[in-house]
């Protein structure tokens, strides 16, 4: 009797084992993904250290306008400015800190105008942020109109969207062909990165 028992519970064992087995071998029975619950993702070739497109920084080259930056010699005029970043701050050779002009707080159009004592011939502009990355990228919407008596403005830019990124040093180059003038007037419209327009060099670039 004592030996049937023990022949009972080596089958029992056994039956056990055998239904373990086959829900063990289904669990983990390869796929068309990989093994079971496991994914099996093939090693790419590979001889080299590589980077992701997506992590690599397009180098940026400054653009220096041929010519002079003559800015120094015009008066520098706006329409109003906000706290103390008044329009003088445009045209003192220093892009960082405190040194830019912001326009007055959502009054578009926000003006900024540089007249010259006698008539200039031009051909490009550069408008400057503090190239630092804590001045995030914004878009900066503004025309440009010039005269020629320093009091009548005719439009010669109109209306476009211009982005100022540190990733390009957070400048804004515009070059066209050779204009005589007495003056030019920003008019700016709308700023994605404050409430007012925003200006810390402004460059005017003549050959002569
Ligand atoms: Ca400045």
């Amino acid at each position: 009797m004592k030996k049937i028992k023990w022949i009972v519970l080596a089958v029992a064992v056994v039956v056990v084992a055998g239904i373990w087995g086959k829900v063990f071998t289904s669990r983990n029975a390869p796929t068309e993904h990989g093994w079971g619950e496991v994914t099996v993702i093939a090693a790419p070739e590979q001889a080299q250290s590589q980077e992701h497109p997506l992590f690599i920084k397009e180098v940026y080259e400054p653009v220096i306008p041929d010519g002079e930056n003559i800015v120094r010699d015009a008066k520098i005029e706006d329409n109003g400015y906000n706290d103390v970043y008044n329009a003088r701050k445009v045209k003192d050779g220093n892009v960082n800190g405190q040194s830019y002009w912001e326009g007055v707080s959502n009054a578009y159009p926000n003006t900024l105008t540089a007249t010259f004592e006698e008539d200039r011939t031009i051909h490009a502009m550069k408008l400057m942020l503090c190239p630092k990355p804590i001045w995030s990228a914004r878009t900066q919407s503004f025309s440009v109109d010039i005269s020629t008596d320093g009091e009548n403005f005719t439009e010669f830019m109109a209306k476009q969207d211009y982005e100022f990124t540190p990733d390009r040093n957070n400048e804004v180059v515009l070059e066209f062909d050779e204009i005589t003038v007495r003056a030019v007037r920003l008019n700016f419209y709308s700023n994605t990165g404050a409430e007012g327009a925003q200006i810390a060099e402004w460059e005017i670039y003549s050959e002569q």
